[in-house]
C-alpha cells in the first residue's frame, strides 16, 4: 500500500481527525512562504518586521510589508489544498482545521471550524486601548489610527516573543490531545509552540501524515510521510478517503 492508500485509510477509519496547517497549503495560491527557497525571511529579516519591537520602532515600515501581503492575499484564491481539506471536513471525517496562516484562505474554501493560531491579516487591533476592527481590504492609510483612541493599529497577528491568543491556544491544544489522526501540511514545523501539536497528538496515540515537498523535523515522528505539492497530494488523498468509505 503506498503512503497516499494507507494515509486515506487512516482517515477514513478515524473518528476524530484533525489538521495543522502552514504556508505550505497556500503556496499554490500564490501566498508565499517564510521559509525555504523564494520564502519571505529570504528577502526580510523577521526580527525588522514580524517583533513588537520592530513595530514600536518603526510602524511605517512594518505596515508597508503588511499591506503589501493584504494585496497579494486579496489577489490569491483558494488551491485544490484549501478545498479537498474543506470537503474532508464536509465528509465528516476531518474535525478542525488548525493553522498558523493568516490569509483566511481555509474559510473562503467552505472550511467551518478552523482554528488560527497566528491571527488573521484582516483584522487590526489598536495598541493603546485594545480595540479590534475587521478590514474589508488593504489599509488605505499607513500606519492606521484607532477611530476610537486615536492610537496606533496594528495587524492582529502573532509576532515572535508574543504569546498566541489564549482561546485558539487552548481549542488547539484539545484537537490535537483528542485526535486519533493529524494531518500536518505544509508547514516546516520549526515554530513553537505550534510545533508542539503534532507532538501532543502522537503521544495520545494519534497516526501522523505529513504532506511536504521536503523534509521537515517531522518526519522521523509520522506514520505517513507524502513528499508532494499540498495542491496536488491533498485532492487525491480525499478521493481516495471518499473511495475507502464508499467500501
Ligand atoms: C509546501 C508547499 C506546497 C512549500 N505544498 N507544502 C522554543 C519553544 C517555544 C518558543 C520558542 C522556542 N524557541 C524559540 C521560540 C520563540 C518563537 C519560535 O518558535 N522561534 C523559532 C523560529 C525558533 N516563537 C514565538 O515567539 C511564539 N510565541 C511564543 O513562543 O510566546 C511565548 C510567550 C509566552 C508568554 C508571554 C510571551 C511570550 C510566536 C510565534 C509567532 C510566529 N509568527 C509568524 C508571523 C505571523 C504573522 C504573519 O503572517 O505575518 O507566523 S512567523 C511565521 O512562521 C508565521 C507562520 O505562521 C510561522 C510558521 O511557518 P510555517 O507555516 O511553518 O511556514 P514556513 O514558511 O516555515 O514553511 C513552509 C513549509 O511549506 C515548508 O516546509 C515547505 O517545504 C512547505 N511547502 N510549498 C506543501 N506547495
Ligand atoms: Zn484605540
Amino acid at each position: 500500500m503506498d503512503a497516499v492508500t494507507g494515509a486515506a485509510k487512516a482517515l477514513a477509519e478515524s473518528s476524530f481527525a484533525v489538521a495543522l496547517t502552514g504556508a505550505g497549503v497556500s503556496a499554490e495560491s500564490g501566498v508565499p512562504t517564510f521559509r525555504g527557497p523564494g520564502g519571505l525571511w529570504e528577502r526580510y529579516r523577521p526580527e525588522d518586521l514580524a517583533t513588537p519591537e520592530a513595530f514600536a520602532k518603526d510602524p511605517v515600515l512594518v505596515w508597508r510589508w503588511y499591506r503589501w501581503r493584504q494585496e497579494v492575499i486579496r489577489a490569491a484564491s483558494p488551491n485544490p489544498a484549501h478545498i479537498a481539506l474543506a470537503r474532508l471536513e464536509e465528509l465528516g471525517v476531518l474535525k478542525a482545521v488548525i493553522t498558523q496562516n493568516v490569509d483566511g484562505l481555509h474559510q473562503r474554501a467552505g472550511s467551518r471550524r478552523v482554528v488560527e493560531l497566528h491571527g488573521n491579516i484582516w483584522r487590526v487591533r489598536c495598541v493603546s486601548c485594545g480595540l479590534v476592527e475587521a478590514l474589508d481590504g488593504p489599509v488605505s492609510e499607513i500606519p492606521p489610527r484607532c477611530k476610537r483612541c486615536g492610537g496606533l493599529m496594528r495587524p492582529d497577528v502573532v509576532w515572535f516573543g508574543e504569546p498566541l491568543p489564549q482561546k485558539a491556544w487552548e481549542e488547539a491544544l484539545a484537537y490535537a490531545g483528542s485526535a486519533d489522526v493529524m494531518l500536518v501540511v505544509g508547514t516546516s514545523a520549526l515554530v513553537h509552540p505550534a510545533a508542539l501539536l503534532p507532538r501532543v497528538a502522537k503521544s495520545r496515540g494519534a497516526v501522523l501524515i505529513n504532506i511536504n515537498p521536503a523534509e521537515t523535523p517531522l518526519d522521523e515522528m509520522a506514520d505517513f510521510n507524502i513528499r508532494g505539492r499540498a495542491g496536488e497530494v491533498l485532492p487525491k488523498l480525499a478521493q481516495a478517503v471518499e473511495a475507502w468509505l464508499r467500501t
